[in-house]
């Protein structure tokens, strides 16, 4: 099956003006709305390496309370646990109209509950300026190495399967599930805080979203197996993603990096204690031989994915937006539908990625690379 049915190449201009030659991954001539939310690469700017810098959580700012964001005496604001562990799904306030209270509420929310859905939004339609100020809020945004990304937005990471495009189909040829439970680019040295996935189209059925709860997931392991864990480092790699990426002829903007991370990860404010591996990323742990490594990998990666009673599937329309924690969950795409069935799939979304701080662990235990 061919990668990329369609891809042409178009000339453009990057942010800072300079003439780049743009990879245009869809067919042009299909798309009537949202085309500008469809997958392009910039083929020529190069990124440096990430610099460190300062981050402070907007929910430090919250009111644990949240008076703000879900006051009590508001009957048409609705928030709904999803399971008891993990989600929320709020009715009632759009997105596009939150004051900086109800966001540094929201911010907190999102870090207790690991995802937070909302309906009925015109968060889709306010434009990308106001997208990306409305990300900005929670943190610096993370620009990818390899994915593609929108037109005139590359820190808008674009997410589209259809007909035009299997790309994102490719893995699923080799492997027996398309599920695969990650944490946005965990290699990162400053690892994602807040992730806001938009839906522009969505099939009628299938394409749902699935997050585990880390938090969950490391509660209950042994406490033996925990206090073991709470002192140890895992790698995480991106040059996996940068070799697959090079290997389809794209092109890598910012070289790969690694990071050892904490595998028991504390959330700055919330202060729980989340496991911070993921099959998608995590390679080994740093110290172990490689067989209890891999061992201990397996048992924890088991754990996440198939644990349903730490998990939460939600179900998409074109008017959800759902945020996530990166740091106290892990998520993944499920890749149910039949891309090439008319009737079933096409698929059209956006990402925009905040980053967070430099991982700590338990007494402290920091980060390496
Ligand atoms: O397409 C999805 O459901 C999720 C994709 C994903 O992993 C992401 O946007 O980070
Ligand atoms: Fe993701």
């Amino acid at each position: 099956m061919a990668q990329t049915l369609t891809t042409t190449i178009q000339d453009a201009t990057n942010a800072s003006g300079q003439p780049i030659k743009l990879a245009v991954a869809y067919d042009d001539q299909v798309h009537k709305q949202y085309s500008e939310y469809l997958p392009v690469y910039d083929t020529t700017t190069k990124f440096p390496a990430t610099e460190l810098f300062e981050f402070s959580d907007r929910g430090h700012n919250a009111d644990p309370n949240k008076p703000n964001l879900l006051p009590k005496d508001n009957d048409s604001i609705h928030a709904t646990k999803l399971t008891p562990r993990v989600g929320t799904e709020i009715s009632g306030l759009q997105l596009s109209q939150l004051n900086d209270d109800q966001k540094d509420e929201l911010a907190l929310l999102i870090a207790e509950r690991g995802v937070v859905v909302f309906r009925q939004q015109d968060f889709k339609d306010i434009g990308p300026a106001k997208q990306k100020e409305f990300g900005q809020y929670f943190g610096r945004l993370h620009v990818h190495p390899v994915g593609a990304h929108v037109k005139d937005h590359i820190e808008f990471h674009s997410i589209y399967l259809g007909k035009d495009n299997l790309y994102r189909l490719g893995r699923s040829n080799t492997r027996l599930t398309t599920t695969g439970y990650h944490s946005d680019v965990s290699y990162e040295h400053q690892t994602p805080a807040i992730t806001i996935l938009t839906m522009l189209q969505v099939p009628e059925t299938g394409g749902d979203t699935g997050w585990a709860s880390q938090v969950a997931a490391y509660d209950r392991l042994s406490e033996p197996f925990k206090r073991f864990l709470d002192g140890l480092r895992a790698e995480h790699s991106g040059y996996g993603q940068a070799e697959n990426a090079a290997r389809d002829g794209h092109f890598v903007r910012r070289d790969p990096v690694k990071s050892d991370h904490p595998i028991v990860r504390v959330h700055p404010v919330t202060k729980q204690k989340a496991l911070f591996v993921n099959p998608g990323f995590t390679k080994r742990i740093v110290g172990l031989k490689d067989e209890e490594s891999q061992g201990i990998l397996k048992i924890l990666f088991k754990h996440i994915s198939a644990s349903q009673d730490i998990q939460v599937r939600i179900k998409w329309d074109d008017r959800t937006v759902a945020l996530w924690d990166n740091r106290v969950t892990a998520h993944t795409a499920i890749s149910d539908y039949d891309v090439g069935d008319d009737g079933e799939g096409l698929r059209q979304g956006f990402r925009i990625t905040t980053l967070g701080e430099v991982p700590t662990g338990v007494d402290g235990l920091k980060s390496q690379w």
